[in-house]
């Protein structure tokens, strides 16, 4: 392109929308059969009814941070739910959404090396719903994901422990850390 043309759409350039640093994913969570692929799958709907919704706010405002609110209802009442990053999408199985994302990544996979498997080198929350199965959950951590690599937040089953009902997608009672759901995230 001629350099005055180039040097006209420069300043466009320059003003281009950056990813916005804060994004929110608003979604029902429904069977992974569903016709349209969910953007949040249902593996257990006892304790993640179908239809319930959550909404993520990812704010990445400040630079070397990230604070994530997980804001649910429609849940299974007074459960306390593990809630993790995860690398990959969601999908029809459960075990899709990959390992847990790591700011620094362990390179014995799967990570058991408290060092890395920690709270504050993972994105990890508790989700308690209140007898009406709504929450709300927040934390921060002082990294930022590398772009692509935190394709979801899983739910897990957490307390209280027991056999629940099983969902079409989990074979038998699941127990405590199963993943019971999956919203599908922009990064
Ligand atoms: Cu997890």
């Amino acid at each position: 392109m001629p350099a005055p043309l180039a040097a006209a759409l420069l300043p466009l350039a320059l003003l281009a929308p950056a990813a916005s640093p804060v994004s929110v994913v608003e979604a029902d969570f429904d069977p992974a059969t569903a016709f349209v692929p969910p953007a949040a799958i249902s593996y257990a709907s006892d304790l993640v009814p179908y239809g319930s919704h959550a909404r993520i706010v990812t704010d990445r405002s400040v630079p070397g941070r990230t604070a994530l609110t997980l804001t649910a209802s429609g849940l299974a009442p007074d459960h306390e739910f593990p809630v993790h990053l995860h690398t990959r999408d969601c999908g029809a199985d459960p075990a899709s959404s990959g390992p847990h994302y790591q700011d620094r990544v362990d390179p014995v996979q799967p990570s058991t090396d408290p060092a890395y498997a920690n709270a504050r080198n993972e994105l990890r929350l508790v989700l308690r719903t209140d007898g009406r199965g709504a929450g709300s959950a927040t934390t921060a951590v002082n990294w930022q994901p590398r772009p692509g690599e935190a394709r979801s937040l899983v739910l897990h089953a957490g307390t209280p422990a027991g056999s629940h009902t099983a969902g079409p997608y989990v074979t038998g009672p699941h127990a405590a850390g199963d993943r019971v759901a999956c919203v599908k995230l922009d990064g």
